[in-house]
Order: C-alpha cells, then structure tokens, then sequence
C-alpha cells in the first residue's frame, strides 16, 4: 500500500485560526487522515512518554517543541496508517522545523499543497480565550506569545511556500461553513 506517494497537506495558521475545526471538515469530505502537531504532542504528555515533561513546558512557554520529536511523530502516524492521503495540521512551524522533515522523511518529504488560515489577531485571541477545552496554553499569557512566535517564526514557512507556488490562502474569517466554502474548491480541483 505504500508504492503510491502519500498525498500530503500541511496546514498552517495562528493559534486559533480554525485549522483544527476546518481539518475536521476536509476528513469528512474529502477522506484526509488528520495528523494534528499539537495533539500527536498532546497525546505524548498525556501517556507519560520520556518526553513528555519537556513538551508540556514547552507547550506552557508557547515555543517550539525539538523538530526530531514532532517529526518522529508525524512520520510514525503517517508510515502506520493505510490512508494515502493526509493533512498535517499545525506544522512546519518554522523554517528549522521544515528542513528536518524534509532531511526525516524517506516519503512525503514536500508537500503537495499548503493551506493558509488568515485570521485578524483580535479574532485569533477571541477564540482561544472562549475554547474552554482546558489547554495549558489558552490563557492571556501563552496566547501572546504563541502569537510572537507565529508572526517570527512561522510567517517566514508560509512565505517559503508562497514563493514556490504551493500556498492557498484563505481569509478565516465568518462562519466555519463560509470558510469552508472557501476549503472546498480546492480540494475538489486537486489531484489526489
Ligand atoms: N472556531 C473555529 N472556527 C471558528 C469560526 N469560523 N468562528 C468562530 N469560532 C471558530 O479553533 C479555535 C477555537 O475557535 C475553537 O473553539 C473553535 O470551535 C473556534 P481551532 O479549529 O481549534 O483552531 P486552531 O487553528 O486549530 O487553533 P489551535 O489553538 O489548535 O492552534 P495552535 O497552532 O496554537 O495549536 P497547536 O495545537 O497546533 O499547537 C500548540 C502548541 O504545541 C504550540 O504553541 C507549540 O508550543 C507546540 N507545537 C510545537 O512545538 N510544534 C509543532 O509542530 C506543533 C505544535
Ligand atoms: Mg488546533
């Protein structure tokens, strides 16, 4: 089953921007396996890994987790599932995080697309503080700096992309179902 390149979409935006919420949608509608960043790390934390005490103050400041880690996670979900399709939500953060999952991967090592959720800060703010979910880093504080980091260290990713002609950009703004309406064509005109 592993003959055919996966295809692979990395979706990125600001904290809040509604990657998570739109990828969910694209699952639905498009049969995507959806590999969250933040949650594989999540998920390590949560099961004790020799990690994980690492990544949760990580998470807590806001900054980036090591990229070998994130990446050995991302490889390990992508080589143990059947589907050939996938969206990797959340990463790569920056630039250093790209160029090790480009160095890691023996498959996917570029993506076939890229999506940009362009959301207002005031709007990326307004939606973590109302999430409620219990994440460490959805306070005043974190966002801040999960903001800083973004504008620095990630901009320059979407950037990189842009210029390569791989970037959809979407503006996240409106309901979940009119950016969707923006989501749709695109995967719908692709080839996958
Ligand atoms: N919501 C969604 N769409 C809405 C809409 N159109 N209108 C109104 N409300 C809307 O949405 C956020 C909230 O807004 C939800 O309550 C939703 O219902 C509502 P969501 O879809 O969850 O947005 P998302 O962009 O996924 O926001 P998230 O907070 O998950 O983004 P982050 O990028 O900040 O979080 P992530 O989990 O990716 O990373 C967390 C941390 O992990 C990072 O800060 C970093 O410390 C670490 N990390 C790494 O170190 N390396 C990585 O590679 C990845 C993460
Ligand atoms: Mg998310």
């Amino acid at each position: 089953n592993k003959e055919k390149p996966p295809f692979i979409t990395f979706v990125l935006g600001g904290p809040g921007s509604g990657k998570g919420t739109q990828c969910a949608k694209i699952v639905e509608n498009f049969g995507f396996t959806h590999l969250s960043a933040g949650d594989l790390l999540r998920n390590e934390i949560s099961s004790n890994s020799e990690n994980g005490a690492m990544i949760l103050d990580t998470i807590k400041e806001g900054k980036i987790v090591p990229s070998n880690v994130t990446v050995k996670l991302i490889q390990r979900a992508i080589e143990s599932s059947d589907n050939d399709k996938f969206l990797i939500d959340g990463f790569p953060r920056t630039e250093e995080n790209r160029r090790t999952y480009e160095r890691i991967m023996q498959i996917g090592a570029e993506p076939n697309i890229v999506l940009f959720f362009d959301c207002p800060e005031d709007e990326m703010v307004k939606r973590v503080l109302s999430r409620n979910q219990g994440r460490v880093d959805d306070n005043k504080d974190t966002v801040r700096k999960r903001l800083e980091v973004f504008t620095s260290l990630n901009l320059p990713v979407i950037n990189y992309y842009s210029q390569k002609g791989k970037l959809y950009k979407i503006r996240a703004v409106g309901t979940e179902d009119e950016i969707f309406e923006q989501v749709r064509p695109i995967f719908a005109a692709v080839e996958v």
